[in-house]
């Protein structure tokens, strides 16, 4: 994309999963800015060993390889300006608002996911420079633009859980133009990664448009759960939330935004740490 770090990318018509790819890549020495995208997938990976599905020729299934100047309790800002660029994209070039369920899901304002974000990093090249800065982080997403049409394409426990932009409209949607706008919000967004006060530009833009703040959630540790009303986002992007007695951190992980009953929702992986 002009004017963007995003001029290498590559097209795949099939492919296990594009975060697969990038990280080989990656370990092979490949430059910040290289981008994958793929028309199919035939194991698109969520997290968590989770899958993530999307028939052929349908959805925008990218990742992107960045090697940010970043500290490494930073990270997580690596994958929420992606979810970030997403919601810029959706609106600029569709009109239509999303909001980011903490830490990385776009969700339609039903409350259904419309796309979920996936970064991993290259462990061998963790390390980076001095300071962790230059490693090697993979940050994926699935945006459902064309599937599915209707609830009748999906498998049953996706129905309520899953829209596409497509469904959200009522018309088809080019995936090109998305993909593109998607780079042009990203390279911005990436950049201020690099300086502090980026960085807290970027957590101001998460807190604007993350709809968890305020919401009651269950968050689901490896060997317990606990319930509470999310009321923050650190500056390392982490969610802050309120059991009634303390405040305890959610670094990465499930987190289920309890809602009325009628709406369901979707569950991601967690660990929480004593603030
Ligand atoms: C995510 O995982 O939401 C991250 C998804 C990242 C996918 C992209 S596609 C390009 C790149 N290459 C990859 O291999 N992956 C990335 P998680 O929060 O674990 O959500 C997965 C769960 O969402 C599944 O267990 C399903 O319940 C549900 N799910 C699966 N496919 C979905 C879809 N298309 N839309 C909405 N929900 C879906």
């Amino acid at each position: 994309m002009p004017g963007t770090r995003f001029s290498d990318i590559r097209r795949l018509q099939s492919v296990d999963s594009t975060n697969r790819y990038l990280l080989d890549e990656a370990r092979a020495g490949a430059d910040d800015g290289v981008v994958a995208v793929a028309d199919h997938q035939s194991a698109g990976r969520g997290r968590l060993g989770r899958r993530w599905e999307a028939p052929a020729g349908s959805n925008l299934l990218m990742s992107v390889l960045l090697r940010p100047d970043l500290p490494p309790d930073h990270r997580h800002l690596a994958a929420a300006v992606v979810a970030l660029a997403a919601t810029d994209a959706v609106d600029v070039v569709l009109g239509l608002e999303l909001g980011i369920k903490w830490p990385n899901d776009l969700l339609a304002l039903d409350g259904r996911k419309v796309a979920g974000v996936l970064a991993e990093a290259d462990v061998a090249s963790a390390a980076g420079g001095p300071d962790g800065g230059g490693a090697a982080i993979v940050v994926g997403i699935g945006i459902n633009v064309n599937w599915p049409e209707a609830d009748t394409d999906l498998p049953p426990d996706l129905v309520g859980v899953a829209t596409s932009l497509r469904q959200q409209l009522g018309r088809r949607v080019d995936r090109t133009e998305v993909l593109e706008a998607v780079l042009v919000a990203l390279e911005p967004r990436v950049s201020d990664l690099a300086t502090t006060a980026g960085r807290i530009r970027q957590v101001d833009d998460l807190r604007a448009r993350c709809t968890t703040i305020g919401t009651r959630v269950g968050v689901e540790l490896a060997d317990s759960r606990f319930e509470g009303t999310a009321c923050a986002v650190t500056s390392e992007g982490h969610l802050v939330v309120d059991t009634g007695g303390s405040r305890r951190t959610v670094v990465a992980g499930d987190v289920v935004h309890l809602r009325p009953p009628g709406q369901r929702h979707g569950a991601l992986g967690a660990a929480a740490d004593p603030e």
